[in-house]
């Protein structure tokens, strides 16, 4: 065991990247990371690194051990800015509540979930996109043709990766054990997917999209798309889903899908196909990568946790739930002494619907007032939250927000649970310590 190499992240999660993603990080409950590498978790850290590490359970939350990080390159994530790594290969880094308190998420705020890996060639020149099947007019377009031939619009979109808050759910679903921070509302540039599609002509026999992007799969087989998702032709006609081709103004960034993507807003984030090189216009529900189930479904009806659902009884999730995180301030905030309130503010969303109101609790959801929210920039953007929470005395509290969308559904305190950890729409819950006076 002393003689062993430190193996990289890389290697750790060559095998099975999910695995390796639970060793590193534990499975503990929703919004609370501290006390990862546990267990069995734990002795396989030990091993990779050679050593145990004493003080582990002081480690800050998603640190990763240096001597692993200083083995690997991968981690080095040029021009992202505090997010946290949940894996390496393929990368997915998430961003910490806090650090999503802008109105419009900066590029290097916003969130990474690849599933396989990130191309080689992402520059703009001689880049093609390919419109194909169902329509009258095939069309084959540059990022020029793009530009010069439809209008160009843009708008902020929330994009959330459908296993946002997996971390939160018990038993434990495999995948990356995403917290809060799979969500971003940046501002993004582009033409119009339905302008797109209607230049090439729908045909009445049109019934899904099939995206298609240059990524590779893991296994570096040509043949396989790491993920290939679509969508009903209904919600593809949408005016605010974007062929875009910039983020908050500038060309998009390499592992946000440069230099072209679809932007779905409200939908899971694995709609809205990177590096995209292809729409492909289905008489049928697509069938590529990551369409089966269970990716991106959950069972019809409710079930108990830990239930083996039959693969019959799995839906393809449609638009995401009604959804808010405070972002200020961050969880765990202390007091100035004598201070006797605090102002609050986060971010509320609900996929395809608006949000009417976000409440906020301070006494463990005995009472609730109603926050303010922030004008709308445009519809699928989040809307920002404001409150002023005041503490009768000195002690721990707990904030808590809930969102209620346009068809009064609000958020849970706890989601239903699922076998693949989709959804999760948890109320999101921070501490605060107000100090003697
Ligand atoms: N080509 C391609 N597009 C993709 C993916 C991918 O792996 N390959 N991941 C999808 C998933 S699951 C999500 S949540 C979003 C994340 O977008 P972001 O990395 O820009 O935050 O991209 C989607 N588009
Ligand atoms: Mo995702």
């Amino acid at each position: 065991m002393a003689s062993k190499k430190i193996r990289s992240l890389r290697e750790l999660y060559q095998d099975d990247p999910q695995r390796a993603d639970a060793l590193l990080f534990g499975r503990v409950p929703h919004g609370d990371r501290r006390g990862f590498l546990r267990g069995a978790g734990l002795a396989a850290m030990g091993a990779t690194l050679g050593a145990a590490i004493p003080f582990h359970r002081f480690m800050p939350s998603g640190l990763i051990p240096v001597a692993l990080a200083e083995t690997t390159e991968e981690f080095v994530l040029e021009g992202k800015d505090g997010l946290i790594v949940l894996n390496d290969r393929p990368i997915n880094a998430e961003t910490p509540a806090h650090l999503l308190d802008d109105d419009v998420t900066p590029t290097a705020r916003h969130f990474v979930r690849n599933n396989g890996i990130v191309p080689d060639n992402t520059s703009a020149e001689g880049w093609k996109l390919v419109i194909d099947g169902e329509v009258e007019r095939p069309l084959e377009l540059t990022i020029e043709d793009l530009k010069s031939q439809f209008e160009v619009v843009e708008y902020a979109l929330q994009l959330e990766c459908g296993g946002n808050g997996r971390a939160g759910f018990n038993p434990p679903a495999k995948g990356n054990q995403w917290t809060l921070g799979a969500i971003g509302n940046s501002k993004w540039t582009g033409v119009r997917l339905k302008d797109v599609l209607e230049k090439a002509g729908v045909k009445p026999s049109a019934v899904y999209t099939g995206h298609f992007g240059a990524d590779t799969h893991l296994s570096g087989d040509p043949d396989k798309q790491a993920l290939s998702r679509g969508m009903p032709i209904e919600k593809a006609l949408d005016p605010y889903n974007l062929i875009a081709f910039q983020q908050n103004g500038q060309d998009l960034h390499p592992l946000n899908g440069a230099p072209l993507r679809l932007v779905v807003p409200g939908w899971p984030g694995s709609c809205s196909q990177k590096w995209l090189t292809r729409i492909w216009v289905r008489d049928r529900k697509h069938d590529g990568s990551k369409m089966e189930v269970p990716s991106y479904s959950v069972p019809a009806y409710p079930v108990a946790p830990g239930t083996d659902v039959p693969e019959a009884d799995f839906v393809t999730i449609h638009s995401m739930p009604v959804k808010s995180m405070i972002t200020s301030p961050q969880s765990g905030e202390t007091l100035e002494p004598g201070q006797k309130s605090l102002a609050l503010r986060g971010h509320a969303w609900a996929g395809d619907a608006g949000i009417t109101k976000v409440e906020i609790s301070n006494d463990f959801g005995a009472t609730w007032s109603e926050a303010t929210l922030k004008p709308l920039m445009n519809p699928y953007s989040w809307v920002t939250f404001e409150s002023e929470v005041s503490f009768p005395t000195h002690g721990y509290y707990e904030i808590w927000a809930r969102a209620t969308d346009e068809n009064g559904i609000a958020q849970p305190f706890a989601a239903p649970w699922n076998p693949k950890g989709y959804l999760n729409n948890a109320m999101h819950r921070i501490a605060v310590m107000v100090p003697r006076a």
